[in-house]
């Protein structure tokens, strides 16, 4: 009996390992819903199809599966595009199905018409239309393999009349995906070490492609005296059980990470492609190792730049390191991380006033969560104060926006958190601005009973934009939110939901919000003025903070200012 093509669309999900589809059903998708719902994989109904495609991809991250989206035409699977840039940015294998009009009315302006192609072409791995009934299985099959091989999003267009349709010559193509070990040449690697094993003051930074490689990096910052700086992005990977961590380096980072790359002579960069040029040393020369030859040398000149997995070519690479014997630029490096870890000890507490300071709200959450919980963060001050304050152990991970940049992604990306971790602790550090752009789906969080632990970062304010407008001698601009009390929204749709002001009732408060069996969301007052510093000292924010001081004193705003300065200096 021949198969329409919604079954072999669906078919052929299962077989490159979907689980669930996020999404919104319309008439367009109806054949290919009523596919899914008589398969394995589980359709999760969202309220909006953007929180559907956050929640897809980090399901695809932490999982490294391939994971499903689903929309109608026009609107409806337009509505994804913020999260299928989040997606394929963060190199998450997605599956957009987006269903199209039927194929006679393209072209011609017809209603809800939208030329996807045109549209999801700049944010994804693969972006093609299904044709004809008998391109179903090849188109569907090359859209999988390409989304898990080059690891990120594929749009595979289905015209409604195209999916009702019944093939009739189905032949067997199916999902390839194969995994090869990649490393430099052998005269590359030793070209590597030459440089390498001539460096006096040698620093490792790495990136996020360090996933897998904790215990070959550590051997050869051994076997060099570097220390380890790193990305926020490898935060989850480089921090733990690491004794020559030195932090983070760019804006989130800390003074020791922060100098250590700026001060080397020599620089080993693994995997890591951080985009800011200002963090990049001027005099060091460098050895970039990365697995995306595009990322060579992409940020900053690089001496040597080779493609290789991290591991893979760490391993090959240690043999021909010698063993370096002065640490006293590493030694430098971790005395001043130490240095700065017992600060910040000692400065993230409770405002001084009985306020609650974002970053100890992030620090509390971090030391009551469970040893293996899963954080998302908010973009914004949370994700600022989330990669700061939560201490990675090798077991937890934090999810946040930090190639996209986009707000809203703490609370959909946790729905996909929780949908393929059921038994993890899964927590959202969201902002006032970022969890009210899709409130909505806290009702999917309440319908799927997903037990996810929400903290509303509540300043009353979009913060961090404030923050930039201050750094740049500006008053506070359109920035103000006039908020509703989150925990009685939460209450009214379904969740537990409780709102907590004074430092002293912090501790407790989270721990019985941690300890919900259900969706609690724990809404919380934190101090509207405190800024996030950055590692260093720059010239333009001082005098930016200065001018928006004065301006604010001449604007009859000097409360403001001392409010700041007390927060933030004193
Ligand atoms: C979709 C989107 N819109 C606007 C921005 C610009 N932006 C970055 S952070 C931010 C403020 C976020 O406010 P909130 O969620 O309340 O977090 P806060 O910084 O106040 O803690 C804004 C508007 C963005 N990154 N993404
Ligand atoms: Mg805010």
């Amino acid at each position: 009996m021949s198969k329409k093509v919604a079954e072999i669309i669906v078919e052929t999900l299962e077989s490159a390992g979907v689980k669930h589809c996020y999404g919104i059903v319309g008439d367009t998708l109806n054949h290919i819903a009523g596919a899914l719902s008589r398969s394995s994989i589980e359709w999760v109904s969202m309220r909006h199809e953007e929180a559907g495609a956050f929640a897809a991809q980090a399901e695809a991250q932490a999982t490294g599966r391939l994971t499903a989206v689903a929309g109608s035409c026009g609107p409806g699977s337009l509505h994804f595009i913020n999260g299928i840039f989040e997606a394929n940015r963060n190199r998450a294998p997605v599956l957009l199905i987006a269903s199209q009009i039927v194929r006679d009315e393209l072209g011609f302006d017809f209603i809800q018409e939208v030329d996807f192609k045109q549209v999801y072409s700049a944010c994804s791995v693969f972006c093609d239309m299904i044709y004809t009934p008998e391109q179903a299985r090849r188109k569907t099959v090359i859209a999988c393999q390409t989304a898990l091989s080059k690891r990120g999003v594929a749009v595979l267009i289905v015209p409604a009349d195209v999916s009702a349709s019944s093939v009739h010559d189905d032949v067997p193509f199916s999902v390839h995906v194969s995994n090869p070990v990649v490393r430099p040449s052998d005269a590359d690697l030793t070209e590597i070490a030459d440089i390498l094993n001539k460096g006096k003051k040698i620093a490792v930074y790495g990136g996020s492609g360090c996933q897998e490689a904790h215990k070959e990096i550590l051997a050869v910052a051994e076997r060099l005296k570097a220390p380890i700086a790193h990305t926020s992005r490898a935060k989850d990977f480089l921090e733990h059980d690491n004794p020559y961590n030195i932090g983070m380096t760019g804006m989130l980072g800390n003074e020791a990470g922060y100098h250590a790359v700026l001060n080397c002579d020599t620089l080993l960069m693994l995997g890591a492609d951080f985009a800011w040029r200002q963090f990049y040393p001027d005099k060091a020369k460098i050895v970039q190792i990365d697995i995306d030859p595009t990322h060579l040398g992409r940020r900053h000149p690089v001496t040597k730049g080779v493609v290789g997995d991290i591991k893979a070519s760490l391993e090959a690479l240690l043999p021909k390191l010698t063993e370096h014997s002065d640490g006293s630029f590493r030694g430098e490096y971790m005395e001043r991380y130490a240095k700065y870890k017992e600060s910040t000890k000692e400065n993230i507490v409770a405002g001084r006033d009985g306020s609650i300071s974002g970053s100890w709200l992030a620090r509390v959450v971090g030391e009551n969560a469970a040893k293996d919980a899963l954080f998302t963060a908010d973009d914004g001050t949370p994700a600022a104060w989330a990669y700061r304050h939560i201490e990675a152990n090798g077991q937890r991970r934090i999810f946040a926006s930090l190639l996209h940049g986009t707000m809203a992604n703490g609370m959909p990306s946790a729905i996909g958190l929780q949908k393929s971790h059921p038994g993890r602790q899964v927590v959202c550090m969201a902002g006032d601005g970022g969890i009210s752009m899709l409130f909505g789906d806290l009702m999917t969080i309440v319908a799927q009973e997903l037990p996810i632990k929400i903290a509303v970062f509540d300043n009353g304010k979009l913060g961090f934009v404030e923050i930039e407008q201050k750094a740049e001698g500006m008053l506070d601009t359109f920035t103000k939110l006039k908020n509703p009390n989150f925990a009685e929204v939460a209450r009214a749709l379904g969740l537990w939901g409780q709102t907590v002001s004074k430092a002293d009732e912090l501790e407790s408060a989270v721990k019985v919000w941690l300890s919900q069996s259900g969706p609690a969301l724990l809404h919380v007052h934190v101090n509207p003025m405190q800024l996030v510093m950055p590692p260093f000292t720059q010239i333009e924010p001082a005098i930016g903070m200065a001018l928006y001081s004065t301006r604010a004193v001449l604007h009859g705003r000097g409360g403001d200012v001392w409010e700041m300065v007390k927060e933030n200096f004193l």
